[in-house]
This record gives C-alpha cells, sequence and structure tokens, in this order.
C-alpha cells in the first residue's frame, strides 16, 4: 500500500515540480545559454527524478515528509472547513448565545500532544538515517576528488591529485551501478561569503562556509550536462551563480583530464599574439592564472583553458566570442555588480584579447 502511495505522489508531485520549475526557469530567462548547446543537457533540475547518488538515497525521505505534511494540511484544512460550514451563523440572534466552553479535556490535550511528537520523531529518525548514510559513505581508492571554492559569484574548481584548476563547470566519470564504482569526493570551502552547492539531480544541498570545510560527492548513473547554483543568497549576483556538472563516460574523462594538462599553444596570428601582450600589459594577470606564464593572480577564475568551457561568468552567458567580447568591454552588463572591473578597452585590445582567449585549449 504505502510503496504505491509514494509512487502516485512521486509521480503527481515531479509532474508538478517540473511545471513548476520549467516555468519558472523560463520566466528568468535562464534557458537563453543552455538553448544553444545539443547533447543531453538536462535543463531543469528536477529533484523528483535523481540521476546520481547521493540525490537518489534522499527521494524517499522527501517524498514521506511531503506525504506526511499533506496529511497534516488536509487534516487541518478539513476541520477549518468543517467548522466554519457547521458552526456558522444560522440566525440573527447567534451572536447572542456563548458556545459551550470546553476546558481541560485530557484525552484532546494527549491527542494534539502525542500525535505531532510521533510525527516528528518519525522524521527526525527518518533525516538522520539519511545524513548519516550520506555522510559516512565510504571512499573507495578510486574516488576522484575535487576542492570546491565558492566565491561572489563564481566556483574556483581543483583536481588535487590530478593538477587541474579550473571554474565553473565539474567535469566528472560516471559510475555504474553494478560494475566499478567512482564516485566524486567534493570538499567544500568558501573564499568570502556563505554559499550552497546544489546540482538537484546529483546531491542535496550543502553549504560553502568560511572557515570550515564541508564534504560532498557524487556518483551519477548517466552522462549528460546537469545543471545546478548557488542555493544560498549571497549577494546581488547570487541568481547568476551557475554551476554545471559534465558527465563523462570514463573514457572520455580520461581524455578530459590530459586536455586540461596538456601545455597550452602559443597562440599564432597577429591579433592573438597582440591580444596576449595586451593581457599581460593590461592588468588582467592580477587576478587571473595561465598557467606555465607570468599570470599568476587568484582573484578571479583560472583562464588555463577558458576555451574549453561552455560558458562564461558562472553561466551567465555562452562562451561565444560575441559574448566573451561584450564580457571583456563591460563585464556589468552581462553581470552587474560583479568583481571583475570594467577596464575601458579600445575596440582594438577587445578584438585582440577575443582572439587571444580563445588559443586558450
Ligand atoms: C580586479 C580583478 C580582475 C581583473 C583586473 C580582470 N578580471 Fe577577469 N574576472 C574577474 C572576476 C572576479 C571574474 C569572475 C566574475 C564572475 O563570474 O562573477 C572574472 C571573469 C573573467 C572571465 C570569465 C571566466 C570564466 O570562466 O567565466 C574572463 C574571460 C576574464 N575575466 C578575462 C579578463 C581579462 C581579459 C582581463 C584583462 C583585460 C580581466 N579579466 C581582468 C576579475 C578580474
Ligand atoms: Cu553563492
Amino acid at each position: 500500500m504505502f510503496p504505491v502511495v509514494f509512487y502516485w505522489l512521486g509521480k503527481i508531485s515531479g509532474a508538478l515540480n517540473r511545471c513548476i520549475v520549467s516555468a519558472f526557469l523560463a520566466g528568468l530567462g535562464m534557458c537563453s545559454a543552455q538553448a544553444a548547446e545539443s547533447g543531453d543537457v538536462h535543463l531543469v533540475a528536477d529533484i523528483f527524478r535523481p540521476l546520481s547518488r547521493p540525490a537518489e538515497m534522499l527521494l524517499e525521505p522527501t517524498q514521506l515528509v511531503l506525504l506526511v505534511t499533506l496529511g497534516i494540511f488536509l487534516v487541518v484544512v478539513g476541520v477549518l472547513v468543517f467548522v466554519l460550514i457547521q458552526f456558522r451563523p444560522r440566525g440573527p440572534e447567534d451572536h447572542l448565545t456563548e458556545p459551550p466552553q470546553i476546558y481541560g479535556s485530557n484525552n484532546i490535550e494527549m491527542a494534539w500532544t502525542v500525535i505531532p511528537c510521533l510525527v516528528v520523531f518519525v522524521l527526525v529518525l527518518v533525516s538522520a538515517r539519511s545524513i548519516v548514510e550520506i555522510q559516512d559513505a565510504p571512499v573507495p581508492e578510486n574516488a576522484i576528488h575535487i576542492r570546491l571554492v565558492g566565491h561572489q559569484w563564481w566556483w574556483e574548481i581543483h583536481y588535487p591529485e590530478l593538477g587541474i584548476t579550473t571554474a565553473n563547470e565539474i567535469h566528472i566519470p560516471v559510475s555504474t551501478r553494478n560494475g566499478v564504482q567512482t564516485p566524486t569526493h567534493i570538499q567544500l570551502e568558501s573564499a568570502d561569503v556563505i554559499h550552497s552547492f546544489w546540482v538537484p539531480q546529483m546531491a542535496g544541498k550543502t553549504d560553502l562556509v568560511p572557515n570550515r570545510i564541508n564534504k560532498t560527492w557524487m556518483e551519477p548513473f548517466q552522462v549528460g550536462t546537469f545543471l545546478g547554483n548557488c542555493a544560498e543568497y549571497c549577494g546581488t549576483q547570487h541568481a547568476n551563480m551557475l554551476l554545471r556538472v559534465i558527465v563523462h563516460e570514463p573514457k572520455e574523462f580520461q581524455k578530459w583530464v590530459e586536455s586540461q594538462k596538456r601545455p597550452t599553444a602559443e597562440p599564432e596570428g597577429a591579433l592573438a599574439i597582440q591580444g596576449k601582450k595586451d593581457f599581460f600589459d593590461l592588468s588582467c594577470i592580477n587576478c587571473h592564472t595561465v598557467d606555465g606564464t607570468l599570470a599568476k593572480g587568484v582573484f578571479g577564475p583560472d583562464l588555463t583553458k577558458f576555451a574549453t568551457r561552455q560558458t562564461l561568468g558562472a553561466g551567465v552567458a555562452p562562451r561565444t566570442p560575441a559574448d566573451i567580447r561584450a564580457w571583456l568591454a563591460n563585464p556589468d552588463s552581462l553581470k552587474p555588480g560583479c568583481y571583475m572591473p570594467d577596464m575601458k578597452l579600445t575596440p582594438q585590445q577587445l578584438d585582440g584579447l577575443v582572439a587571444y582567449l580563445e588559443t586558450l585549449k
């Protein structure tokens, strides 16, 4: 009986959730940056369709909580409606008589004390079990390790064992249920305020708290691109602090790792060469790193392999030459209030810088 109820509740709430979320996303215009992409992009981050552990481990407790709270809601609203109808004024003299005053009914008081206590107790136990299961998950030897640092308003991503640094797009291998399991374990930190890591189809929310290290992990069953975002209000551009997880077949993941570690070729062509010169003459290098060069700034995202990313500005725009140009010309035009300054670049400088940035792959 119970599983059947869960199943249908899941179906109904899933459909509702999809409608609400897609309407919401469309309203925000968030889909625009993704619309151009082909492939298996999961546009709508549907919490009722987890495609990874530990998100999958949260589905049943979520449905249980929804079911219980739905039950409470129906009882409360039911009693309310019953009382409104049953005890409505029936005549002009109705307000002159006082209804019977019941005080100190042991039975009623016991009922409304004990039942909520039991309900809360059950929900606490169920939550505690899920939390322990997720937090204490074993870390196998072949697990991928990531250090994720939240910034206003982008994500710094390190693979300490692989020697890779990138931003805003996490690449991980798919993990099979029965075959070899390669979960990705993530250490979460913050450079400024509290952020929250949330990729709904991968894992539940985990906060990134300054001066504290939190942990979470992902073990996806499906390849594709999964969208996430910062889930803790962290300043004006919080809504543009998007994150994507790109899940690869193990071989493709190895290819990505190799592509990230390959030394970047020197730019060719007068425009890109000029762009590189400008990049080092202007103050870009104070804030950005390009491996193997003098650019060692860490205030902004690492640009070593910038041209291999799908988006720029933490998902605010697709990484097309036109958008890069618009970004450099005035970051505020795409992301008002963000911490990359408008550097008043000339059109020639912009052309050169865009050409140079395109060679960073
Ligand atoms: C004061 C520090 C600072 C300076 C100087 C600076 N940037 Fe940035 N840059 C940032 C920050 C911070 C971000 C991230 C903004 C965000 O997403 O909210 C950024 C983002 C970027 C991005 C997008 C990266 C990505 O993966 O999303 C590019 C490209 C970029 N900067 C290029 C440049 C170039 C070229 C220059 C020099 C003309 C420059 N920046 C100068 C701080 C700086
Ligand atoms: Cu944030």
